[in-house]
């Protein structure tokens, strides 16, 4: 591949966009206000055990009230674009059936305020929070939850399309179903081989009768979805560790992207997802969209494990590899690579939809968050971007994970990923160094332009 268009001396095409991503349970909070009512995550919260420090997402930064806020502070930054997420609870609060017009209210607010401070809002339609009343029916691992899908994304079609010109239907398909009924790492927790290839399945159906919908109903929609992709590595260089990182790699890199793009499971998962497969699904999930979102944090690494639900489990970085501040691994080259074998593979404009670093920051005496070291993870990664860019990689966009420090899953509060700090206790925002830092990287792009 060779770069497609011509670069700016800053080393990005022409109207290259810039933004941040969020996700509406991490962020939220207000976990009862309006008739908004519990997801399969306020569920896992109140399990004993699952969440580090007991902690729950039921203020977490308090953004449905303090949203005003929150954009203001993306405004400061020069965003093109605000990639969020709607919590399917708050809008239909049983998943399916009578609507909750406050909670509808509430996204009509906020996408307005958005367009208002110039930015283009991206609305990812499912960021984890399923009404845990449709878990109680089944949830993914029913075949009716793609059904239930459609019709939450129709219902989002209809009241924010004529605002919203980019959707994604998912996020991160294969962490929040191997973690979910397979790893017991998200909720809803379960460990089984065919609640999780049934998950898989009706998730793939999901996307392909959302990308449908929203086709359908709202005018100009550019459609995609967000993959999380990072190379699978052997924790050992043995037989059995190889075996199970080709394994982890199906799942985690494969899964979702090759039925929907290319129209076929890999062939690692292909026989065992077989049985649940109907005449006519793999049409149904297949569909052209129009960008491919990729998460990319670090490469990760498989070992054998026999006692885990398919054999493999996650394995640890080698110690002498440079690491985050939270222990995760720092290796540019493997988000270059990503971006290029993408390119190659799926023959997609690509969207960086998260990219960021996990720190335990916090605020000095002069009241600043200096954190070069998310400053350092960035200016490596946006190098590795350009790389990949100069190489042919067709990136057109990359959005920082996160705009705001927040409830980071089984991990609860500790881990900080935002560019503005926030105190928990007070809800006072801070912006950190590296919320500086993005704004002069954007401003010196545009300028190259
Ligand atoms: C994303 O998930 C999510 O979309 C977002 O909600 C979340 O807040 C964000 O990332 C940050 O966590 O064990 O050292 O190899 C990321 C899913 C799962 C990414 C496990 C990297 C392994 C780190 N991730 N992970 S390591």
């Amino acid at each position: 591949i060779a770069p497609s268009r011509p670069l700016t001396a800053a080393g990005y095409p022409r109207g290259f966009k810039w933004g941040v991503s969020t996700s509406s349970y991490q962020i939220e909070g207000g976990h009862d206000a309006d008739g908004r009512l519990p997801s399969i995550w306020d569920t896992r919260c109140r399990m004993q055990g699952k969440i580090a420090n007991g902690d729950t997402g039921d203020v977490a930064c308090d953004h449905y009230h303090r949203y005003p806020e929150d954009i203001a502070l993306m405004k400061g930054l020069g965003l093109d674009v605000y990639r969020f997420s709607v919590a399917w609870p708050r809008v239909l609060p049983k998943g399916k059936g009578r609507v909750n017009q406050k909670g509808l209210d509430f996204y009509d607010r906020l996408i307005d305020g958005v367009l208002e401070a110039g930015i283009e809002p991206w609305l990812c339609l499912y960021h984890w929070d399923l009404p845990q009343a449709l878990d109680d029916l089944g949830g993914w691992p029913a075949r009716d939850s793609a059904g239930w899908f459609a019709d939450y994304a129709a219902l989002c079609c209809q009241r924010y399309g004529d605002r919203v010109k980019h959707w994604a239907t998912f996020n991160e398909f294969a962490v929040f179903t191997l973690f979910g009924y397979c790893i017991d790492w998200s909720a809803p927790g379960i460990t089984d081989r065919e609640a999780h290839l049934k998950a898989i399945h009706h998730v793939n159906l999901a996307h392909g009768m959302g990308v449908d919908v929203i086709r359908d109903l709202v005018p100009g929609a550019v459609v995609g979805a967000v993959h999380n992709r990072q190379v699978v590595w052997p924790e050992k260089d043995t037989d059995a560790d190889r075996r199970a990182a080709a394994l982890l790699d199906a799942h985690w890199n494969k899964a979702f992207p090759d039925p929907q793009l290319l129209g076929h499971y890999p062939d690692l998962i292909a026989e065992s997802i077989a049985p649940y497969v109907k005449a006519g699904d793999m049409a149904q999930i297949c569909r052209r969209t129009d960008w491919f979102g990729l998460n990319h944090y670090g490469p990760i690494f498989a070992k054998d494990d026999p006692n885990a639900t398919w054999g493999f489990h996650w394995g640890a970085a080698p110690d002498d590899a440079d690491k985050s501040d939270i222990g995760w691994p720092i290796w540019p080259a493997a988000f270059r690579d990503e971006l290029i074998g993408l390119t190659k593979t799926y023959k997609l404009p690509i969207y960086v939809t998260e990219n960021g670093m996990g720190g335990n920051d916090k605020v000095d005496d002069k009241g600043e968050v200096n954190d070069a070291t998310r400053i350092r993870y960035l200016t490596l990664y946006t190098d590795a971007m350009k790389e990949a860019i100069a190489a042919g990689a067709d990136v057109r966009g990359y959005y920082v994970w996160s705009l705001l420090d927040n409830f980071e899953w089984g991990t609860g509060y500790q881990n900080r990923f935002g560019l503005v700090h926030v105190d928990y206790e007070t809800q006072k925002r801070t912006a950190k160094a590296s919320y500086a830092w993005y704004r002069d990287y954007i401003k010196a792009a545009r300028a190259a332009e």
